[in-house]
């Protein structure tokens, strides 16, 4: 189990598109373990592989909130059908953190992709699910919740994390 630094705003690196996956091997499914124990350990119910610094289209989610654990692996993930109706959820990001903000976003989406094994499925999400997914194939895209905010919120949120990190960049030497 190895629990990865995640990148947070401002940083370049979150900002570049992913690449596609050739094949799920066992390297691939060792980042995904690593992805996983990373976003429990945040704790968190998403992570992108570019979050932990790694530009592969790779997200987990895991929306369990019972004991047993959920986990979803999606490779190479792609809408194919997102709904005409919207929904607004609060949503946060690891890679933004201590801020919220409702977003909408189609409230249904169908997402074709690779599991665990390397095996093609396909999803039918909707509600929180939907949510998420779209917000985690954002970050393949190089995208944040926050970019969907008018100019003068995200610039607030982007000079208070810079500040932040400012700040622990000289705690943490
Ligand atoms: O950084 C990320 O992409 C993960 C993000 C996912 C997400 C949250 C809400 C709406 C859309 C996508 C998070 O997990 S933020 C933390 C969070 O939501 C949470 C943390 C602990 C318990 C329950 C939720
Ligand atoms: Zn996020």
């Amino acid at each position: 189990m190895t629990i990865r630094k995640i990148l947070t705003e401002p940083d370049p690196f979150l900002r570049q598109k992913s690449k596609d996956i050739e094949i799920v091997d066992n390297e691939i499914r060792n980042l995904m373990d690593d992805m996983l124990d990373t976003m429990y350990a945040a704790p968190g119910i998403g992570l992108a592989a570019i979050q932990v610094g790694i530009p592969k289209r790779i997200i987990v989610i895991d929306l369990s909130k019972e004991e047993e654990k959920k986990p979803l692996y999606f490779v190479n993930p792609k809408i194919i059908l997102k709904s005409d109706s919207n929904a607004t959820y609060e949503e946060g990001c690891l890679s933004v953190p201590g801020q919220f903000a409702e977003i909408d976003r189609p409230d249904k989406c169908h997402v074709n992709y690779l599991d665990y094994n390397g095996k093609q499925q396909e999803i039918k999400a909707e509600g929180l699910l939907a949510t998420c997914i779209q917000h985690e194939i954002d970050h393949l895209e190089g995208i944040l919740f926050i970019d969907y905010l008018s100019k003068l919120k995200k610039n607030y949120i982007v000079k208070k994390l810079s500040k932040q990190k400012k700040i622990l960049e000289r705690i943490v030497v």
